[in-house]
Protein backbone atom coordinates (compact mmCIF):
# COMPACT_ATOMS: atom_id res chain seq x y z
CA UNK A 1 0.00 0.00 0.00
CA UNK A 2 1.15 3.42 -0.92
CA UNK A 3 2.66 5.66 1.93
CA UNK A 4 1.04 9.03 2.02
CA UNK A 5 1.66 12.11 3.84
CA UNK A 6 -1.64 13.65 4.13
CA UNK A 7 -2.96 14.51 6.87
CA UNK A 8 0.52 14.99 8.47
CA UNK A 9 1.83 18.15 9.53
CA UNK A 10 5.70 19.16 9.65
CA UNK A 11 5.91 22.47 11.83
CA UNK A 12 8.81 23.98 10.76
CA UNK A 13 10.44 26.21 12.78
CA UNK A 14 13.26 27.71 10.53
CA UNK A 15 15.02 30.54 11.65
CA UNK A 16 17.57 31.33 8.91
CA UNK A 17 19.60 33.59 11.23
CA UNK A 18 20.11 30.65 13.38
CA UNK A 19 22.92 28.43 13.96
CA UNK A 20 23.14 25.13 15.80
CA UNK A 21 26.19 25.77 18.05
CA UNK A 22 29.48 23.95 17.84
CA UNK A 23 29.25 20.54 20.30
CA UNK A 24 32.46 20.40 20.43
CA UNK A 25 34.50 22.63 23.31
CA UNK A 26 37.55 23.87 22.48
CA UNK A 27 40.45 21.39 22.72
CA UNK A 28 42.80 23.70 24.24
CA UNK A 29 45.99 22.54 26.08
CA UNK A 30 47.66 23.75 28.91
CA UNK A 31 50.97 25.33 27.38
CA UNK A 32 49.60 26.02 24.10
CA UNK A 33 49.67 29.31 21.90
CA UNK A 34 46.08 30.61 21.99
CA UNK A 35 44.33 30.64 18.59
CA UNK A 36 42.31 33.07 16.95
CA UNK A 37 40.48 33.13 13.64
CA UNK A 38 39.82 36.26 11.60
CA UNK A 39 37.04 35.40 9.14
CA UNK A 40 34.11 37.13 6.90
CA UNK A 41 33.97 38.53 3.46
CA UNK A 42 36.27 39.28 0.90
CA UNK A 43 37.66 42.89 1.29
CA UNK A 44 35.82 43.82 4.86
CA UNK A 45 39.51 44.74 6.41
CA UNK A 46 40.45 41.19 7.48
CA UNK A 47 44.49 41.62 6.94
CA UNK A 48 44.46 44.94 7.51
CA UNK A 49 43.14 43.66 10.75
CA UNK A 50 45.47 41.04 10.94
CA UNK A 51 48.40 43.67 10.19
CA UNK A 52 46.76 46.24 12.93
CA UNK A 53 46.82 43.72 15.71
CA UNK A 54 50.63 42.76 14.49
CA UNK A 55 51.84 46.04 14.89
CA UNK A 56 50.40 46.57 18.41
CA UNK A 57 51.19 43.19 20.24
CA UNK A 58 54.08 42.05 18.02
CA UNK A 59 56.72 43.70 20.37
CA UNK A 60 54.43 41.96 23.34
CA UNK A 61 53.88 38.82 22.61
CA UNK A 62 55.24 35.85 20.76
CA UNK A 63 53.08 36.46 17.70
CA UNK A 64 52.14 33.95 14.91
CA UNK A 65 50.26 34.46 11.67
CA UNK A 66 48.60 31.63 9.04
CA UNK A 67 46.69 33.37 6.01
CA UNK A 68 44.47 31.59 3.93
CA UNK A 69 43.87 31.97 0.07
CA UNK A 70 42.53 29.99 -2.29
CA UNK A 71 45.11 30.01 -5.63
CA UNK A 72 47.44 32.19 -4.00
CA UNK A 73 49.74 33.79 -0.90
CA UNK A 74 48.56 37.09 -1.54
CA UNK A 75 47.99 37.83 2.11
CA UNK A 76 51.19 36.24 3.32
CA UNK A 77 53.01 38.11 0.84
CA UNK A 78 51.14 41.65 1.77
CA UNK A 79 51.68 40.97 5.86
CA UNK A 80 55.22 40.04 4.98
CA UNK A 81 55.84 43.25 2.50
CA UNK A 82 54.46 45.60 5.33
CA UNK A 83 57.05 44.23 7.73
CA UNK A 84 54.15 43.80 10.53
CA UNK A 85 55.92 40.89 11.66
CA UNK A 86 59.65 38.49 10.87
CA UNK A 87 58.77 36.83 7.43
CA UNK A 88 59.21 33.45 8.99
CA UNK A 89 56.15 34.14 11.91
CA UNK A 90 53.66 34.10 8.88
CA UNK A 91 52.33 31.20 7.41
CA UNK A 92 50.64 30.80 3.93
CA UNK A 93 47.96 27.78 3.76
CA UNK A 94 46.54 27.70 -0.54
CA UNK A 95 43.05 25.98 0.25
CA UNK A 96 42.47 25.87 -3.34
CA UNK A 97 38.93 25.23 -2.37
CA UNK A 98 35.87 27.11 -1.31
CA UNK A 99 37.69 28.59 2.04
CA UNK A 100 34.70 27.22 4.47
CA UNK A 101 36.19 24.32 3.51
CA UNK A 102 39.62 24.41 5.00
CA UNK A 103 38.49 26.52 8.50
CA UNK A 104 35.75 24.37 8.98
CA UNK A 105 35.67 21.14 7.49
CA UNK A 106 38.90 19.73 7.00
CA UNK A 107 40.97 21.90 9.23
CA UNK A 108 44.72 19.78 8.66
CA UNK A 109 46.32 22.19 6.54
CA UNK A 110 45.96 25.10 8.92
CA UNK A 111 46.34 22.92 11.69
CA UNK A 112 49.87 21.75 10.50
CA UNK A 113 50.80 25.30 9.52
CA UNK A 114 49.49 26.20 13.21
CA UNK A 115 51.72 23.20 14.67
CA UNK A 116 54.76 24.15 12.17
CA UNK A 117 54.86 27.73 13.73
CA UNK A 118 54.57 26.39 17.29
CA UNK A 119 57.75 24.34 16.67
CA UNK A 120 59.42 27.43 15.11
CA UNK A 121 59.11 29.60 17.72
CA UNK A 122 58.60 27.53 21.14
CA UNK A 123 56.41 28.90 24.21
CA UNK A 124 54.16 31.03 20.87
CA UNK A 125 51.40 32.89 22.74
CA UNK A 126 49.17 33.50 19.97
CA UNK A 127 48.41 32.35 16.65
CA UNK A 128 46.07 34.48 14.41
CA UNK A 129 44.28 32.46 11.66
CA UNK A 130 43.36 34.23 8.70
CA UNK A 131 40.43 33.11 6.62
CA UNK A 132 40.10 33.16 2.55
CA UNK A 133 37.13 35.61 2.14
CA UNK A 134 34.32 33.82 1.90
CA UNK A 135 30.72 35.08 2.05
CA UNK A 136 28.68 35.32 5.20
CA UNK A 137 28.34 31.53 6.31
CA UNK A 138 31.67 30.64 7.10
CA UNK A 139 32.83 30.37 10.38
CA UNK A 140 36.01 28.60 11.60
CA UNK A 141 35.77 25.02 13.84
CA UNK A 142 36.50 25.49 17.58
CA UNK A 143 38.59 22.44 16.64
CA UNK A 144 41.19 25.17 15.03
CA UNK A 145 40.38 28.28 16.67
CA UNK A 146 39.84 29.21 20.70
CA UNK A 147 38.07 32.26 19.56
CA UNK A 148 36.96 33.69 16.56
CA UNK A 149 36.51 37.68 15.09
CA UNK A 150 33.98 37.93 12.37
CA UNK A 151 34.84 41.17 10.09
CA UNK A 152 32.02 42.83 7.60
CA UNK A 153 32.05 46.46 6.66
CA UNK A 154 29.91 49.42 5.90
CA UNK A 155 30.83 49.52 2.09
CA UNK A 156 28.31 46.65 1.00
CA UNK A 157 25.46 48.91 2.69
CA UNK A 158 24.06 48.85 6.23
CA UNK A 159 22.23 45.31 6.06
CA UNK A 160 24.74 43.00 6.23
CA UNK A 161 24.10 42.92 9.82
CA UNK A 162 20.48 42.17 9.88
CA UNK A 163 21.11 39.32 6.90
CA UNK A 164 23.02 36.92 10.40
CA UNK A 165 24.35 34.23 9.34
CA UNK A 166 26.59 31.95 11.88
CA UNK A 167 29.57 34.92 11.46
CA UNK A 168 27.25 37.79 12.54
CA UNK A 169 25.31 35.76 15.17
CA UNK A 170 27.72 33.36 16.62
CA UNK A 171 31.38 34.96 16.66
CA UNK A 172 33.30 36.06 20.36
CA UNK A 173 33.59 39.56 18.49
CA UNK A 174 31.70 40.95 15.59
CA UNK A 175 33.61 43.76 14.20
CA UNK A 176 32.06 46.50 12.11
CA UNK A 177 35.01 48.02 9.95
CA UNK A 178 35.69 51.00 7.46
CA UNK A 179 33.12 53.49 9.62
CA UNK A 180 35.07 56.02 7.69
CA UNK A 181 33.15 55.14 4.54
CA UNK A 182 29.76 55.68 6.07
CA UNK A 183 28.57 58.60 4.51
CA UNK A 184 30.02 57.75 0.92
CA UNK A 185 27.98 54.63 0.70
CA UNK A 186 24.96 56.13 2.79
CA UNK A 187 25.06 53.73 5.50
CA UNK A 188 23.71 54.19 8.99
CA UNK A 189 26.07 53.19 11.33
CA UNK A 190 23.16 53.14 14.15
CA UNK A 191 20.92 50.99 11.80
CA UNK A 192 24.49 48.60 12.10
CA UNK A 193 24.83 48.85 15.56
CA UNK A 194 21.65 48.06 16.23
CA UNK A 195 20.94 45.12 14.49
CA UNK A 196 24.23 43.84 15.34
CA UNK A 197 22.85 43.70 18.87
CA UNK A 198 20.10 42.57 18.56
CA UNK A 199 21.11 39.39 15.92
CA UNK A 200 24.35 38.88 18.54
CA UNK A 201 22.70 39.27 22.48
CA UNK A 202 25.32 39.68 24.78
CA UNK A 203 27.84 38.91 22.30
CA UNK A 204 30.22 42.10 21.67
CA UNK A 205 30.28 44.48 18.80
CA UNK A 206 33.14 46.68 17.64
CA UNK A 207 33.03 49.67 15.04
CA UNK A 208 35.58 50.92 14.09
CA UNK A 209 38.41 52.45 11.07
CA UNK A 210 41.78 51.06 10.67
CA UNK A 211 41.76 54.59 8.50
CA UNK A 212 41.23 56.45 11.42
CA UNK A 213 42.39 54.09 13.99
CA UNK A 214 45.42 51.93 12.16
CA UNK A 215 46.42 50.02 15.44
CA UNK A 216 42.31 48.77 16.03
CA UNK A 217 43.10 49.47 19.84
CA UNK A 218 39.25 48.06 20.99
CA UNK A 219 39.99 44.72 18.84
CA UNK A 220 43.82 44.70 20.38
CA UNK A 221 41.92 44.81 24.02
CA UNK A 222 39.89 41.99 23.29
CA UNK A 223 42.66 39.88 22.04
CA UNK A 224 44.64 40.64 25.02
CA UNK A 225 41.39 40.10 27.29
CA UNK A 226 41.22 36.42 25.17
CA UNK A 227 44.97 36.01 26.50
CA UNK A 228 44.44 36.75 29.66
N1 LIG B 1 38.42 53.18 4.02
C1 LIG B 1 38.83 52.08 4.65
N2 LIG B 1 39.47 51.11 3.96
C2 LIG B 1 39.86 50.01 4.65
C3 LIG B 1 39.64 49.85 6.03
N3 LIG B 1 40.13 48.63 6.41
C4 LIG B 1 40.64 48.08 5.30
N4 LIG B 1 40.50 48.89 4.23
C5 LIG B 1 40.89 48.65 2.83
O1 LIG B 1 40.00 47.69 2.29
C6 LIG B 1 40.68 46.88 1.33
C7 LIG B 1 40.49 45.41 1.65
O2 LIG B 1 41.14 45.14 2.87
P1 LIG B 1 41.76 43.72 3.20
O3 LIG B 1 42.32 43.80 4.57
O4 LIG B 1 42.65 43.26 2.12
O5 LIG B 1 40.42 42.83 3.18
P2 LIG B 1 40.26 41.24 3.32
O6 LIG B 1 39.96 40.71 1.97
O7 LIG B 1 39.10 41.08 4.25
O8 LIG B 1 41.52 40.69 3.91
C8 LIG B 1 42.13 47.31 1.36
O9 LIG B 1 42.34 48.18 0.28
C9 LIG B 1 42.26 48.02 2.69
O10 LIG B 1 43.26 49.02 2.69
C10 LIG B 1 38.97 50.91 6.74
O11 LIG B 1 38.71 50.86 7.94
N5 LIG B 1 38.59 51.98 5.98
MG1 LIG C 1 42.72 39.07 3.37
Amino acid sequence: MGHTDAGHTHPVNFDPTATEPDPHPPARSAGRAVRIGIGGPVGSGKTALVAALCRALGDRLNLAVVTNDIYTTEDADFLRAAGVLAPDRIEAVQTGCCPHTAIRDDITANLDAVELLEQRFPGLDLVIIESGGDNLTAVFSRGLVDSQVFVVDVAGGDKVPRKGGPGVTTADLLVINKIDLAEQVGADLTVMAADAHRMRGELPVISQSLVRTPDAPEVTDWVLAQLA
